[in-house]
């Protein structure tokens, strides 16, 4: 079975499995209720995580499928005009060029083979394609952090307004909830109201926050941060960082030292996640490059993807950069942070084609 059928089953029967053990709950016995209970809040939560999947990816979706459902009626066969039209729309959703380029030649490719024309079974074979060129051969991510050993630091970074400081409360909310003991670090002493900004957090979330003073160098902060967290048993110690635009060498530059000063305290890899603004397109992979030159990056975390209709940027961070998403952000409230799901990422932009297929 391709992955656009398997898509459509597994969140199809999602719904079936709500209904299904809300009913039996009902009917069972005691034992029969919570298992069931324990059951219908795992599909709950997996519909909920779902929903803001569908949510956040309404505006991508509707630019993507609307304009795929289009070409899908203008053309009853495939040909070569269909095929760079089809280019046209990738790239248009932001996939970037080189993916765009290389999916199609997978494409024709493949169709000529299978003598396939129909331009319906070209968006299955393209929703395919696109989940496993976003899989790279023998490569097993993991999007949690992983806490089997503690403290672990967590360097956030990014150029200006991408949503750092957001997505670290967004982060320390959904780790608390788990139990951690997080504690935040402001290492951002450059732009005014930066340290007070993540103090509101902190205080709202409950979690330990250390500052240091106006325009103290950041490397002192977060080393300092680091320190405490080692004291206080944290299990995770977030540091927050100026925006720093890609091309200030200065700025870019302080992320080494940064770096080098924690690891004078802090002997296990460093965690850093980069924050891209999924409304600026192409620009965010560049930053990405930027900064991939510069630090070692463990992930990156993609904000505003509920205020783009180009949602593909995802793709094209993969296919240019090779850094997994771990994260995605999808609303600006605190809950509106997922992990990465592929499945759930493709469900959503791809949702109006699955749907269609009936
Ligand atoms: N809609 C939406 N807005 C977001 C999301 N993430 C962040 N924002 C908004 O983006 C704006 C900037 O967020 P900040 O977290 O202050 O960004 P920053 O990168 O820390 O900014 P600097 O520290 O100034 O570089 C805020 O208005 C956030 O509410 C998201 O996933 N969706
Ligand atoms: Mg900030």
């Amino acid at each position: 079975m391709g992955l656009f059928k398997f898509l459509k089953d597994k969140f199809g029967k999602n719904k079936d499995a709500k209904s299904s053990s809300l009913e039996n709950a009902k009917e069972g016995g005691l034992a029969g209720v919570i298992e069931k209970n324990d059951q219908k809040s795992s599909d709950l939560s997996e519909q909920a995580s779902l929903d803001k999947y569908d949510k956040g990816l309404e505006k991508s979706r509707k630019n993507f499928s609307s304009k795929l459902d289009a070409l899908t009626k203008k053309y009853k066969q495939v040909n070569e005009d269909y095929f760079s039209e089809l280019e046209e729309i990738l790239i248009e959703a932001d996939c970037g060029v080189s993916f765009a380029l290389n999916i199609i030649e997978e494409l024709l490719d493949e169709s000529k083979a299978k003598k396939v024309t129909d331009p319906k079974e070209i968006n299955e074979m393209l929703v395919d394609k696109m989940f496993f060129n976003y899989l790279k051969e023998g490569e097993d991510i993991k999007n949690e952090i992983d806490f089997s050993t503690v403290p672990r630091v967590l360097l956030v970074i990014g150029v200006n307004g991408v949503g750092k400081t957001t997505s670290i409360a967004k982060l320390a909310n959904r780790y608390v909830k788990q139990g951690k003991k997080v504690v935040l670090v402001a290492a951002d002493t450059f732009r005014a109201g930066a340290v007070e900004q993540l103090g509101i957090w902190a205080k709202r979330l409950g979690c330990d926050i250390v500052t240091g003073e106006t325009n103290e160098d950041p490397a002192s902060v977060a080393y300092k941060g680091v320190v405490y967290g080692k004291e206080h048993q944290a299990d995770l110690i977030i540091i927050d960082t100026a925006g720093r635009l890609q091309n200030k060498t200065n700025l870019m530059n302080e992320l080494g030292k940064i770096t080098r000063v924690i690891k004078k305290e802090y002997y296990q890899p460093i965690e850093c996640f980069l924050i891209i603004d999924a409304t600026t397109g192409q620009n965010g992979v560049l930053q990405a490059k930027a900064f991939k030159d510069l630090i070692n990056i463990t992930g990156i975390v993609i904000t505003k993807m509920d205020g783009t209709s180009k949602g593909g940027i995802i793709l094209a961070i993969r296919e240019e950069l090779g850094i997994p998403v771990r994260f995605i952000g999808l609303g600006e409230k605190m809950e509106d942070l997922e992990e990465f799901d592929l499945d759930k990422y493709l469900y959503g932009l791809c949702s109006g084609l699955i749907n269609d297929d009936e």
